[in-house]
C-alpha cells in the first residue's frame, strides 16, 4: 500500500497545467500556399536539399495547416490544459515588415486558435521558433538590430489580431540555437560566423524580446491580461572529474548557455553574466581587436530588460559532461566558455545523438535556475524522447517521461522550485529540423508515406493523457 507522504510526492499541485507543444515549420507545410512568404528554412532547404539528413523540407511537413482540427482532437484526447504551437511569421507578413498583411494568414491562426478555444484548450502561442521570414535575412537577419523593431511591429500585430483569447505569449523558442544559426551549425540561416555573429543574434533577440513585453505590459496587459514569457534551452552540466578546473567549467558552461539569455533578463543585476563579458572581452583584446565580439547594452537596454518576463520557459531534454579546455575554432562561443562537452557512454541513448537519458539533471538544472533567479515562476515547455522507428509500442519513451516527471515532482515537493506547467514535446512526429523526419518525438506517429499524414496514437499518449487526467504519476 501507498502511505500518504508517498502519493503526494507523486502528486501534482490542482493548478498544474499540462499541455503538449509543437512548432510552425516543423508541422504545417503549406509553404507557399495562401500568399505566405519564404522563410530561411524554406529558402535553406530549398537552396540546399542536402541539409537535412533525409533531403526532407517543411514544404508538407504534417500537412497541419489543412489538418489542424484533427490536431485539436489530438492534443484534446490527451485531457491537457494548454496547446503550445508557434505562429509562422512569413505566413501572417510576407515580406516581414507591415508593408503587405496576408489576411489569410490572420485566418488560419484565427481558425486554428478558435477551434483550441471551442475544446476547451488554452492556447500557448510561440511568437518566434526559428522562420524568420527571408526577406529580413537578406538584411542580415538577427545581426541586423533593426530587426528587433520588425519583431515588435509583428509581435503587435499578434497581440491586436490573437490577443482577445490567447492569454499565454512566448517570444521567442531557445534564443541559444537561433543564434547558433550564425555560428555555423546546422541550423539556418546557416551563416558561419562564430564568436561574431551568434552574439550579435542573441543581443538583437534579447532587445527584441524586451521591446515586444514592454509593448504588451504597456498597450495590452490592462485589457487582455496574458503572461508573455520566453523560452531557453536548459541542459544540464556535470563537472566531467572533481578536479576545481572541472567545477569551474561546468558552471561557466551554465553561465554561456543558459545564463547568456536568462541572465539579462532574470538576474537582480541585470545584462550578461560577469564570467561572460568578462572571458569574450578578454579573448577578443587578445585577438587585437579594439572591442569586446561581445556586444554591450546602455544602462537603459540593461534596464529594460531587467524583470521583463512572466515567466520562464524551460526546454530540458539531457545533460553533458562538463570538462575545462580551450577548444573549437578561434574565436567562438566554446571556446570562449573554455568549457568541453561530452557525454557519458552509460547513460541510455535515443534518436538523437545529443539526447541521452539523465533524468536527474532535470531535477539539478531546476534548481540551479531557482537559485541563480530568485525563484521566478517555471513553465516546462519542452520535454521529450525520440526514437527512429516511431514505434506504436513505444515503452522508451514512456520510461524516459516517468523518470524525468518523477525528478520534475522532486523539484517540486522537495526542492521548492515553482514550476507551474509541463508540456510535452511533441503532440506528434515532426521534421526535426536538420535531423528531417528520421527523429521522431510525437506521442502520436505520423505516416509520411500517407498523403493524408495519418497520425495513430502510441502507447505514450495513452500514458501522458493519464498523467493529465489524474494529475499523478503512477506508481
Ligand atoms: C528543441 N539542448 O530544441 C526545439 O525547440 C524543438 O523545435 C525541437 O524539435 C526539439 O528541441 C527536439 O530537438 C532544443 O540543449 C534546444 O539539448 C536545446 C536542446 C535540445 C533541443
Amino acid at each position: 500500500m501507498n502511505s500518504p507522504t508517498a502519493n503526494a510526492a507523486l502528486t501534482f499541485p490542482p493548478t498544474f497545467k499540462f499541455g503538449v507543444a509543437t512548432a510552425a515549420y516543423q508541422v504545417e507545410g503549406a509553404w507557399d500556399e495562401d500568399g505566405k512568404g519564404e522563410n530561411i528554412w524554406d529558402h535553406l532547404l530549398h537552396k540546399n536539399p542536402e541539409f537535412t539528413e533525409d533531403r526532407a523540407n517543411g514544404d508538407i511537413a504534417n500537412d497541419s495547416y489543412h489538418r489542424y482540427k484533427e490536431d485539436v482532437q489530438l492534443v484534446k484526447a490527451l485531457n491537457v490544459d494548454f496547446y503550445r504551437f508557434s505562429i509562422a511569421w512569413s505566413r501572417i507578413l510576407p515580406k516581414g515588415d507591415l508593408s503587405v498583411v496576408n489576411q489569410k494568414g490572420l485566418d488560419y491562426y484565427n481558425n486554428l486558435i478558435d477551434e483550441v478555444v471551442a475544446n476547451g484548450i488554452e492556447p500557448m502561442v510561440t511568437i518566434y521558433h526559428w522562420d524568420l521570414p527571408q526577406e529580413l535575412q537578406k538584411l542580415g537577419g538577427w545581426t541586423n538590430r533593426e530587426t528587433a523593431l520588425y519583431f515588435r511591429d509583428y509581435a503587435e500585430l499578434l497581440f491586436t489580431s490573437f490577443g482577445d483569447r490567447v492569454k499565454w505569449w512566448i517570444t521567442f523558442n531557445d534564443p541559444q540555437v537561433i543564434s547558433s544559426g550564425y555560428s555555423g551549425d546546422k541550423m539556418a540561416p546557416n551563416v558561419e560566423k562564430p564568436g561574431v555573429g551568434d552574439y550579435l543574434c542573441g543581443h538583437t533577440v534579447l532587445l527584441a524580446h524586451s521591446q515586444a513585453f514592454h509593448l504588451y505590459d504597456s498597450t495590452f496587459r490592462a485589457t487582455q491580461k496574458g503572461q508573455v514569457g520566453i523560452v531557453f534551452g536548459g541542459s544540464w552540466a556535470i563537472p566531467k572529474t572533481d578536479s576545481p578546473d572541472d567545477i569551474a567549467a561546468a558552471e561557466r558552461y551554465m553561465q554561456f548557455y543558459l545564463g547568456w539569455f536568462a541572465h539579462p533578463i532574470f538576474s537582480q543585476e541585470g545584462d550578461y553574466p560577469h564570467v561572460m563579458r568578462e572571458r569574450v572581452a578578454a579573448n577578443s583584446a587578445r585577438e587585437g581587436l579594439r572591442r569586446s565580439r561581445l556586444p554591450q547594452f546602455s544602462r537603459e537596454e540593461i534596464e529594460l530588460l531587467r524583470g521583463s518576463s512572466d515567466f520562464l520557459g524551460l526546454n530540458h531534454y539531457t545533460s553533458f559532461h562538463v570538462e575545462a579546455d580551450e577548444t573549437g575554432p578561434c574565436p567562438s562561443l566554446g571556446r570562449d566558455s573554455g568549457a568541453v562537452l561530452s557525454q557519458d557512454p552509460s547513460w541510455p541513448g535515443s534518436g538523437s545523438s545529443w539526447l541521452k537519458v539523465v533524468p536527474w539533471g532535470f531535477r539539478n538544472v531546476l534548481s540551479w535556475i531557482h537559485e541563480q533567479y530568485n525563484g521566478p515562476n517555471i513553465i516546462i515547455t519542452e520535454n521529450g524522447f525520440s526514437d527512429r522507428d516511431g514505434r506504436i509500442d513505444d515503452m522508451e519513451r514512456i520510461s524516459y517521461y516517468k523518470s524525468y516527471i518523477q525528478e520534475l515532482l522532486k523539484a517540486i515537493h522537495k526542492d521548492g522550485v515553482k514550476v507551474t506547467g509541463y508540456s510535452a514535446w511533441s503532440l506528434m512526429d515532426n521534421l526535426e529540423w536538420a535531423s528531417g523526419y528520421r527523429e521522431k518525438f510525437g506521442l502520436y506517429q505520423v505516416d509520411y508515406n500517407n498523403p493524408n499524414r495519418t497520425r495513430t496514437p502510441k502507447k505514450s499518449s495513452k500514458f501522458f493523457a493519464e498523467i493529465a487526467r489524474t494529475h499523478k504519476l503512477p506508481s
